[in-house]
């Protein structure tokens, strides 16, 4: 048994040695490009089944980072080079709305495709989300939609707001990094969207967030080496640092500013205020 274990690790080893070193032999490298994510949800039509992961076992308020395969049924194997794009839709009681989300693109793997959505609300008994994928295969066009679900964080904790600026523009903000916070200086990413319509969400660029991090349970006290959001144009988001100098709860009080450095939303913490209208919190 320990032989043929061993043999298996050669052959893995020389496998991959092999593959690595022929770019066009692309399906032995990875066994499974969504190793490590959880199966979300599945979406089975007359034809396919569309896979959802995550590295979340269920779809959250705020970003959630989602990856795509497309199974046939007819030949049980994974569709290549699929071109999706999906909607969102929240059925509310009164109203419908949409929320931001990425392209869907291929990735290096090219029967995986990748995109994001900020869901700014979950759904409940009365109201809920509906995820629709137009998507084309050899230029055949499919579409499938299915209702999802997409719950609130259990511990109540605060990673996208969705509020109205003093301009009178609504805008969704929402934390993208950390996703496993640490005692230390770490990276700071968040998305932030303009909602032009109930269906339109556009990238806000130039703008900038201040980060004033706080503990509320230690005298409010804040941690020094913060950087502020600002627009990065290649990804699309807002890069900073977040400095945690231990653990516990924080709260990140933000504040919202246009490009002439107009405060659209938030406050500075003050002996008397002691917490900005525009936040985001979490416990580590
Ligand atoms: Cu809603």
């Amino acid at each position: 048994m320990k032989t043929i274990k061993y043999l298996f690790a050669i052959t893995i080893l020389f496998t991959s040695f092999v593959s690595c070193s022929s770019d066009d032999s692309d399906d032995l490298k990875e066994e499974n490009p969504v190793e490590g994510l959880n199966l979300v949800e599945t979406i089975e039509t007359d034809h396919h089944d569309i896979e959802l992961y995550s590295a979340n076992k269920s779809f959250m308020i705020g970003y959630n980072d989602i990856s795509i395969r497309i199974k046939d049924q007819a030949t049980n194997t994974y569709i290549s080079n699929a071109e999706i794009s999906w909607t969102p839709v929240m059925h509310m009681t009164s109203m419908m709305h949409s929320c931001p989300t990425s392209e869907v693109s291929l990735t290096e793997n090219t029967t995986v495709s990748n995109g994001f959505i900020v869901f700014q609300m979950p759904g409940n008994d009365t109201e809920y989300w509906n995820l629709k994928l137009n998507y084309s295969i050899d230029d055949e066009s499919f579409e499938a939609s299915k209702n999802i679900e997409v719950i609130a964080d259990e511990d109540d904790m605060r990673s996208v707001s969705s509020f109205m600026g003093s301009d009178n523009s609504r805008y969704v903000l929402a934390m993208v990094t950390p996703v496993n916070p640490e005692v230390k200086v770490n990276d700071f990413t968040a998305v932030l969207y303009k909602m032009e319509d109930m269906m339109t969400f556009s990238v806000v660029e130039d703008f900038t967030v201040t980060v004033d991090p706080r503990m509320p349970g230690m005298g409010n006290h804040s941690s020094p080496n913060n950087e502020d959001l600002t627009y990065n144009a290649a990804s699309n988001m807002y890069d900073g640092k977040l400095s945690l100098t231990m653990t516990g709860y924080w709260k990140m009080n933000l504040k919202l500013l246009n490009e002439d450095g107009d405060v659209l939303k938030g406050e500075d913490v003050t002996e008397e205020n002691i917490e900005s209208s525009l936040y985001f919190d979490f416990e580590f």
